[in-house]
């Protein structure tokens, strides 16, 4: 295997430990080797934290690797940025340590660095090689890139059908679909995204709690579409034991504008967005705004047809369990709302990407 891939590799395995804890920031790993030796590694920690490459050095540093940085390559899966953020820039922590070379998997598409880390390095004479295992890279942070490219968050669509493809009953109420092993599966999906999404319906009719109940992780931010003001307090997505948004035409208040200040407000606030077609889309910028970079969207049919309208979606994840109905709310693909999209089944579940 070629060493640069092999090496590469490394960084996109220590950028994903950074998962669940660095959004909005992308996942970022760093690998420091001299002479076919690693002798430093770090990887981005926290939203807020150093970056992956201070870390690297400074393990290379507490190895007592400092004077070796000047002959050594760093692997780095994002561009080093060089805008004074949270942290200072890292590329010129890299010019200060003198580094020979900088292999980078993607460039990082922010507005405050795209490019001028890669030719702050360039002009300080060090030499930088771009795109080893670009696509690993971009799958990995694909809602960091899609986030910064898109101007709002990436959106996963989940539902559950029966066995005769019915999303339940016309009636609405809960309706047990899934089986265990899909159950934790979808608990470990939300502790993946930034927030979790369901409208006035399902809100009402199924008394979701949305939180992490089978998986060990971080709950998401729960948002309802409820335009009226219409859903009662007593409901469980009002519990206050994580942050809800509540999305809908009447009232603004502020919301939480980092991911720490949703930890520390677990209450209700209100997002407005103006009635129109562009509702979803009005929505999703402002939850951008307040650092949401990612939506798991469980329901209902209504929801998830009006995502798909919209064209605001980058994923589906869909289950089908054993219950026969006979009759009842049919799916997007039943309706032809779903088109133009990629199938690929596995593990019970079948994923869509659009195309
Ligand atoms: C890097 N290495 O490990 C990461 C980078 O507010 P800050 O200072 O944390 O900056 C966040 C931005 O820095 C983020 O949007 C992305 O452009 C870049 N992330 N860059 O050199 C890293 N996590
Ligand atoms: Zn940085």
């Amino acid at each position: 295997m070629d060493a640069d891939i092999q090496w590469m590799r490394r960084a996109l395995q220590l950028a994903g430990n950074g998962r669940g804890s660095v959004s909005p920031n992308p996942m970022v790993g760093c690998v420091i080797v001299h002479e076919g030796e690693i002798i430093g590694e770090g990887w981005h920690r926290q939203y807020g934290g150093p970056h992956a490459e201070v870390w690297a050095v400074k393990d290379a540093e507490l190895k007592g690797n400092a004077h070796l940085l000047p002959a050594s390559t760093a692997y780095v899966t994002l561009e080093p940025c060089s805008h004074m953020g949270k942290t200072p820039p890292c590329a010129d922590l890299i010019i200060s340590k003198r580094l020979k070379k900088v292999v980078i998997c993607n460039n990082d598409p922010n507005p405050l660095v795209s490019g001028r880390g890669i030719s702050r390095m360039l002009d300080a004479g060090i030499e930088v090689e771009i795109g080893v295992l670009a696509a690993e890279g971009l799958a990995l942070n694909k809602r960091f890139f899609t986030s910064m490219e898109q101007k709002r968050p990436y959106v996963i669509l989940k539902w559950a059908e029966t066995a005769d493809g019915f999303l339940g009953p016309e009636t609405g109420g809960p309706l047990r679909i899934s089986g265990t092993l899909s159950n934790m599966r979808v608990h470990q999906w939300r502790t993946e995204e930034d927030a979790i999404l369901v409208g006035y319906k399902t809100a009402l009719m199924d008394n979701p709690r949305l939180n992490v109940r089978n998986w060990e992780g971080r709950d998401p931010v729960r948002v309802v579409l409820d335009r009226h003001l219409q859903l009662p307090q007593t409901l469980n997505l009002f519990s206050k034991i994580q942050p809800t948004i509540v999305v809908n035409y009447l009232q603004e208040s502020s919301l939480p504008d980092s991911p720490e200040r949703y930890s520390s407000s677990l209450n209700i606030s209100y997002l407005k967005v103006n009635p129109g077609a562009d509702e979803i889309g009005q929505m999703l910028t402002s939850l951008l705004a307040r650092k949401i970079q990612s939506i798991f969207v469980e329901g209902g049919a209504a929801v998830i047809n009006a995502f798909l309208q919209a064209g605001l979606w980058d994923e589906i994840r869909r289950c089908q369990g054993p219950p026969v109905i006979g009759n009842g709310v049919k799916t997007p693909v039943a309706t032809g709302i779903l088109t133009s999209s990629e199938k690929v089944e596995k593990d019970l579940w079948t994923y869509y990407s659009r195309i």
